[in-house]
């Protein structure tokens, strides 16, 4: 399982869209978006880069931190 915080994200929407464009990267299970903690837990199955899912969340509109 792996975390990243992400920043930017202040309602249910923000999670949904999160979740959604996690969703579009193959590779990533069992998403899970949390807005309380303004995190995001998933198993990578196919060794995504951070980098990669860095990029599509930015592309989303929100901000991974480190
Ligand atoms: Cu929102």
């Amino acid at each position: 399982m792996e975390k990243i915080k992400i920043q930017g994200m202040t309602c249910q929407h923000c999670v949904m869209s999160v979740t959604k464009a996690l969703t579009t990267i193959a590779g990533l299970k069992d998403i899970r978006v949390n807005l309380v903690k303004g995190e995001a837990t998933f198993e990578n199955t196919q060794n995504i880069s951070l980098e990669n899912i860095r990029k599509t969340i930015e592309d989303a509109g929100y901000k991974v931190v480190e």
